[in-house]
């Protein structure tokens, strides 16, 4: 069996790649682990629209049945969002779910994976996981960082929340060759906040730049991804310090109640939710609205270079 024996692509994604147009990968773990349900149901078909309003076309990962899914059906989608029996499948769980034919929302690592298998060159999440505070002693690093470094897919994030260590997560991308850009600003994101107080590698000034950067560096076979910090819009940032206590509180909770390895990402949002009144969810859905637009662009511009 090869690759492609194992993956779905629907038509309209395939007919795209076959003739260069852009195509942009979103995750389902944001859908299944990320968010609450039902309001994951309007963000998921309404996060698809943005990608289409900009000229690109969506594909929305998970693993079905036993199969790779690249772009699903509204009933897929509802399946995800649901999220009843589906797992969180980051690199290492891939065989084992597709196997067993159990189902599981892709993360960031394995949509990347899933996107490279496809073709599709740029995909769009809120943010990535990283290195989490006290990873120096837990050993707990996502994946994620591991993907940057050996898939060759950009990844349009609204950078990295503060539940995790930001200096050491760029420290991690920086030791494995992953370039860092800027959409627009200096300083990384901080997913609810435009800024983060640790720097990008360079402040693109726009798209087309990004995309210069991404197509050099696979010109240059320096195979892996690219990591596009995109800020938040202004108008649905959170204050960086009020952010702190919340993550402190969900922190010290996540300790109390002994929350470990996969699990912590999941319970720390769902926490942080609770603990803000929903005000989080609003900037979390635009936030991903914006990615999608700026990776819908970043691919438009990928397709002219090509
Ligand atoms: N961070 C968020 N929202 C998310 C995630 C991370 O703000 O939904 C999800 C992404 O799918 C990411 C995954 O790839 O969590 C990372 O999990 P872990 O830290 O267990 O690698
Ligand atoms: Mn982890």
């Amino acid at each position: 069996m090869q690759m492609k024996d194992y993956m779905d692509v629907l038509p309209e994604i395939q007919e795209a790649l076959d003739h260069n147009q852009p195509v942009v990968a979103l995750e389902s773990t944001i859908l299944s682990h990320g968010m609450p349900f039902p309001e994951n149901v309007g963000f998921a078909a309404e996060v698809e629209k943005v990608v289409r309003a900009e000229g690109a076309i969506p594909a929305t990962t998970a693993l079905i049945n036993g199969r790779i899914k690249i772009g699903l059906s509204p009933s897929e989608l509802e399946t995800m969002c649901r999220a009843e029996n589906v797992g969180k499948v980051s690199r290492r769980d891939m065989p084992t779910y597709l196997a067993m034919k159990k189902n599981g929302a892709t993360t960031v690592a394995t949509t990347m994976i899933c996107a490279a298998m496809a073709g599709i060159k740029v995909f769009a999440t809120g943010g990535i996981g990283g290195v989490h505070r006290g990873g120096e002693v837990t050993m707990d690093i996502s994946a994620d960082l591991q993907e940057l470094k050996q898939t060759s897919v950009a990844v349009v994030c609204a950078g990295a929340k503060q539940i995790l260590d930001i200096g050491r997560t760029l420290e991690y991308l920086e030791t494995m060759g992953v370039p860092v850009i800027g959409n627009g600003t200096s300083d990384f994101p901080a997913f609810y906040c435009r800024k983060s107080g640790f720097g990008v590698d360079y402040a693109a000034k726009n798209e087309a730049e990004i995309a210069a950067i991404i197509k050099t560096k696979w010109d240059l076979k320096l195979d892996g991804g690219v990591l596009i910090g995109n800020p938040i819009p202004e108008e649905y940032a959170l204050d960086f310090d009020e952010m702190e206590q919340v993550i402190n509180q969900a922190l010290a909770e996540a300790d109390e109640k002994g929350v470990r390895g996969k699990e912590i990402t999941p319970f720390l949002l769902a926490k942080i939710k609770e603990l803000t009144k929903g005000v989080s969810f609003a900037s979390n859905v635009q936030l991903a609205y914006n990615n999608a637009r700026v990776a819908a662009k970043i691919s438009k511009e990928l397709s002219k270079l090509s």
